[in-house]
C-alpha cells in the first residue's frame, strides 16, 4: 500500500516528508489542495488543517517531524545517526530548522520597514548559531546526507529565493560552513523533483502576493 501525502505546492513542511520519501525510494502518491480553500474532507481528515497528512491505508498521520520519523523507521535504513545522543541532537536540530521556516514566513509578512529589519536579524541570530555547530563537512553528520540535512532543504531554498531580493542573510564571508552546506543540500539530484517544477514562481508570486515589505524590494 503506497503511503498518500496531501501537499499545498508552496508548503516546505510537505517538501520534507518528499525529500524523505525520494531519500529512501519510497513509492507514493501525492495530492495536492489549495489551503486557501480547503475541500471539506480535508477539514475532516486534519486535525490542525495544516498540511502535511500521510495517509497510510486508513490511518492518518500529522505534523511533518512525526510523518518524517515515520518514514525513517518504516522504510529502508534510518538515516539518523545511530547513537541516541546524537540522534537526539539531530532531532534537536530539526526542530531549531522549523523555527527558522516560521522566522522566513515572518519576514515576507511584515509590512513595515522596520519590523522586516527585526525579522531578518532574528533569522541572522539563528544563521550564525547554526554556523557555529557546522563543522565544514559536506553534511550535518559528516560526508553522508542525514534526515537532519533533508529537514533543512527547504528552508535554504526560500532563503536562496530571499536572498536574490533582499542579499546578504547568508553570505559566505560570514557564513562560510553554512554556505557550503546549503550549496550541497540544494544541488541534491532529489531536490529539484521533492516540488512542483515552477517552485520559484510560486514562492516569488507568494511574496508579491503578501504584500510585505520584502514585496517593495522586488523589481
Ligand atoms: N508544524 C506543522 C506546520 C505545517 C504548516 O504550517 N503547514 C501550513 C502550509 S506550509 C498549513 O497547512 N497551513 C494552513 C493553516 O495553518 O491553516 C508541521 O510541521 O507539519
Amino acid at each position: 500500500m503506497k503511503p498518500h501525502l496531501i501537499s499545498f505546492k508552496l508548503c516546505p513542511y510537505v517538501q520534507k516528508a518528499v525529500l524523505t520519501l525520494l531519500s529512501k525510494g519510497i513509492d507514493y502518491e501525492i495530492e495536492y489542495i489549495d489551503l486557501e480553500n480547503p475541500p471539506a474532507w480535508f477539514r475532516e481528515l486534519s486535525p490542525l488543517g495544516k498540511v502535511p497528512v500521510l495517509k497510510v491505508g486508513d490511518e492518518v498521520l500529522f505534523e511533518s517531524s512525526v510523518i518524517v520519523e515515520y518514514l525513517d523507521e518504516v522504510y529502508g535504513t534510518s538515516l539518523h545517526p545511530s547513537d541516541a545522543l546524537s540522534k537526539a541532537q539531530n532531532r534537536s536540530w530539526m526542530e531549531f530548522g522549523n523555527e527558522c521556516l516560521m522566522n522566513v514566513f515572518n519576514l515576507i509578512i511584515q509590512p513595515e520597514q522596520q519590523g522586516f529589519i527585526e525579522q531578518r536579524e532574528a533569522l541572522r541570530n539563528k544563521l550564525d548559531r547554526l554556523e557555529k555547530r557546522l563543522t565544514g563537512s559536506s553534511f550535518f553528520n559528516g560526508e553522508n546526507v542525514s534526515l537532519v540535512d533533508l529537514s533543512f532543504t527547504p528552508f535554504f531554498q526560500r532563503l536562496q529565493y530571499i536572498n536574490e531580493v533582499s542579499p546578504g542573510l547568508l553570505d559566505p564571508e560570514h557564513h562560510p560552513k553554512l554556505v557550503h552546506w546549503s550549496n550541497k543540500l540544494l544541488t541534491q539530484p532529489i531536490v529539484s523533483a521533492s516540488t512542483v517544477a515552477e517552485i520559484k514562481q510560486l514562492y516569488t508570486g507568494m511574496m508579491k502576493k503578501r504584500s510585505g515589505y520584502l514585496s517593495t524590494l522586488m523589481t
